[in-house]
């Protein structure tokens, strides 16, 4: 039975890549060096596929940046803009490409699906021409068969890569007669080169698709099959049945499903034709827990009866979305490790699982025991299941404010005393080296908790200092002390777990550590309430108080798979409930609660927006509400693409929002202003993800623009992001640009003009 997984994480088990890119960059490393460790990681993760007993390994799911941009780059479609060939494309013009450089800004980076990994957009327009680049993927599939490796190459689609690209002058499926035959030739060379599958992913099989794309697959895998006899179609994400009779009748040699997001659609494909090849993606790429070995059996066991060996078993995704390896968490209480499996143990259950299927359970009988009685152990946990914690959401308390925001406006005018167009930023300062060194030291315990506590004080009160002779209204403490606006909260919730080595590539060289949401989830103690009350105690000016909001704790972290999300989202909720309550009561008069997440958790078919956006709401306004209506709440969103969701995000209700809209010139600012958003509103008058330092007068502009929209009474003025990844020299220059803007528009409007 043929085993395979779509794709490996390659940033390396202790991020070597991400430092072999990074010291690439500074130049300590030159080319041949990096592009060592790269072989190291590919024939590393090679081998694990194949000791594990995979029967190819996976080819093509390295990348030194992103797969996407790869893909683009080895069609020969690179952004015009660049002046660069692609054939002869050298390393650094690959990273200048996803980084920018002094000419050019770099190429635009997207949410992949719903995932929390970045992918470049491939931009096109009317003259681009796909007349082939490197040779990389032929090499790295050269590379593994000379290593004795049977491959399975992998490449995103035709259709997924139009559809997901950024096309200009032109209708996306125009380009079609262009771009397959680039594919076509990079198919047969593939095939020259002995691949014995490619798997070609077209993950948008799972969104709703207009009739014209739908109609688009026929004809382009008729063609692409002539050029490949085993072409693997893969969808992942989400489900595919309504599009079963298609999928069934396209001249593919296979299909891979998600089974794991998606259990039901196997339904509609019980009648797969017998010759031919159905995946189905039953480990999941997803999430971390444990495959429960005797339930996926229970579900392929008929497949097999009918498909025989032309069932294949593979990861739901790519394993890209998890972190490498679980062996090196040796921190994690043997309790919790009992229920998790990461990449490299992902590859064994798939293994375990061909066995079963093949040659009878009792013969693993030792392998389904030990997963049996982990998982049972895992699922008994005491600490899983907090009788207080169900009993609460059992009587959900008032998530309504009390009084209208018009009221609360009134008492919160009375308390705060701000001028027209209060100024504030979003919450981080600069985490510099110094203060990355005290927490790295603080947590390998060479410094103690009291010098700790003093030097990350002694940051809070530099970045208040810095705020007040600025002119600040509003002022953050700057969150010093917290390494991820995530892990922070992570760390002291009870039901979750951080890990110490499980890395997620976000994007590039950036990587994330989710944490593990095992249990049910608590507050033993407040969690930001001392810093909070240190940083107000330093100053007469209201101190926000910041804090992450449940939709974005949840989507930023691996949820346990036995609860519904909402449900877990709703815990999460009533924990952050309790630490507004007692930062309101410590005086704190501005909460912010942060939901940078709340656009990507939308589910990617739009039947299920409705059912998401009401817990994500609800969610949000069950913590807000612990606040009394005297006490501004905050909230803040990245991203953009806010359009279609404006009404969710009026319903939340709070009573100032800050976005990020200062790359898009203020257009979502126009969505905003033509639905009438009703409460406050700060958008962004810079771009925080650039060290440029806006000139005046552009900041001005902004804030004439967003005056066209919104009134002087509820307008706020902010850069469009956290600062934390800034240096203060830039930062302080920004912010003091953004306060004489906002000083020269208040004095117009004095003047009544
Ligand atoms: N936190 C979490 N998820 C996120 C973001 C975040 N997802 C979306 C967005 N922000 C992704 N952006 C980044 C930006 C910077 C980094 C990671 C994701 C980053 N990571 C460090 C690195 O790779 O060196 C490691 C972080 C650390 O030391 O804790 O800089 O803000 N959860
Ligand atoms: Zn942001």
């Amino acid at each position: 039975l043929t085993t395979h997984i779509l794709g490996f994480p390659r940033i390396g088990s202790q991020r070597e890549l991400k430092f072999a890119v990074e010291q690439f960059w500074r130049g300590e490393l030159d080319q041949a060096g990096l592009e060592a460790k790269g072989r190291e990681l590919r024939l590393r993760h090679w081998q694990w596929q194949q000791a594990a007993g995979l029967r190819f390994v996976s080819v093509g799911d390295f990348s030194y940046y992103d797969q996407m941009l790869d893909t683009t780059a080895l069609l020969g479609a690179l952004p015009a803009r660049f002046g660069f060939d692609a054939r002869t494309l050298s390393r650094s013009q690959y990273f200048e490409l996803a980084r920018g450089n002094a000419a050019q800004p770099a190429c635009e980076m997207t949410k992949w699906f719903d995932t929390n990994y970045h992918f470049l957009k491939p931009e096109f327009d009317h003259a681009s021409r796909f007349d082939g680049g490197p040779q990389w993927l032929l090499d790295e599939l050269r590379e593994a068969r000379l290593a004795g490796f049977s491959a399975k190459v992998q490449l995103c689609g035709p259709l997924t890569l139009l559809k997901l690209a950024r096309v200009q002058g032109i209708a996306p499926l125009a380009l079609l007669p262009r771009l397959l035959p680039a594919y076509v030739r990079l198919l047969k060379q593939l095939l020259a080169e002995g691949s014995e599958w490619v798997q070609l992913d077209e993950p948008i099989l799972g969104l709703d698709l207009d009739a014209q794309w739908l109609a688009a697959f026929a004809p382009v895998y008729r063609e692409l099959a002539e050029a490949h006899p085993r072409i693997l179609l893969a969808s992942y994400f989400s489900g595919v049945a309504e599009r079963a009779e298609l999928l069934k009748t396209l001249p593919v040699a296979g299909l891979h499903l998600d089974a794991v997001r998606a259990p039901q659609q196997l339904d509609a494909f019980i009648d797969w034709p017998v010759g031919k090849v159905l995946s189905v993606g039953i480990v999941d790429g997803r999430n971390v827990w444990k495959t429960d070995l005797d339930a996926a059996l229970d579900v392929l066991a008929p497949l097999h009866a009918r498909l025989g060996d032309n069932l294949w078993l593979g990861s739901s995704s790519s394993l890209l979305h998890v972190p490498t390896d679980l062996d090196q968490e040796t921190k994690l209480g043997d309790e919790i490790r009992d229920g998790l499996s990461f990449a490299k143990q992902k590859l064994g259950e798939l293994s375990t699982l061909a066995r079963a299927l093949c040659l009878g359970r009792s013969v693993c009988f030792q392998t389904l025991e030990a997963n049996r009685t982990a998982l049972a152990r895992f699922r008994a946990l005491p600490k899983r299941h907090n009788a207080e914690v169900a009993a609460r959401l059992a009587a959900l308390p008032e998530f309504e404010r009390g009084l209208s925001y018009a009221e609360r406006a009134l008492l919160q005018r009375e308390r705060l005393h701000l001028p027209l167009l209060p100024t504030t930023t979003i919450g981080s300062f600069p985490q510099t080296a110094t203060i990355r060194a005290q927490r790295a030291a603080f947590k390998r315990g060479e410094l103690s908790a009291t010098d700790y506590t003093a030097a990350m004080q002694a940051e809070i009160a530099q970045a208040v200092a810095k705020q007040e002779a600025l002119g600040i209204d509003v002022l953050v403490h700057g969150e010093a002390e917290r390494s991820d606006m995530v892990d922070y909260f992570a760390e002291q919730l009870a039901g979750v777990a951080v890990c110490q080595h499980g890395w997620v590539q976000s994007y590039g060289s950036r990587c994330v550590k989710p944490p593990l949401i095992w249990g049910d989830v608590s507050r033993p103690t407040a969690m930001t309430v001392d810093w909070t009350r240190y940083a107000q105690s330093l100053t007469q000016l209201p101190m926000k108080g910041m804090l992450t909001g449940p939709v974005t704790l949840v989507q930023w972290a691996f949820v346990r798979d036995d609860k519904p999300r909402a449900e877990v989202a709703y815990q999460m909720a009533l924990a952050l409930r309790d630490e507004v309550a007692e930062l309101d009561a410590a005086g704190i008069a501005v909460i912010q609660i942060d939901e940078p997440a709340f656009r990507e958790g939308l589910p990617l078919q739009r039947a299920d927006w409705p059912a998401y956006l009401d817990w994500a709401v609800t969610t949000f306004k069950l913590a807000a509400a612990g606040a009394r209506p005297e006490t501004q709440i905050h909230t803040h969103m990245c991203y953009s693409e806010f359009e279609d969701i404006l009404p969710a995000i009026a319903a939340m209700d709070a009573d100032v929002i800050t976005i990020e809209t200062s790359r898009s010139a203020m257009t979502l600012l126009d969505a905003f202003g033509e639905f009438a958003y009703p409460n406050e509103i700060g958008p962004g008058v810079y771009d925080i993800h650039s060290p440029r330092v806006p000139p005046v007068a552009e900041m001005t502009a902004l804030l004439e623009k967003a005056l066209q929209v919104i009134p002087a009474e509820r307008l706020w003025v902010n850069p469009d992001c956290g600062l934390k990844t800034r240096a203060w020299p830039e930062t302080e220059a920004a912010l003091q640009n953004m306060l004489a803007a906002t000083r020269q528009i208040r004095a117009r409007l004095a003047r009544g003009e």
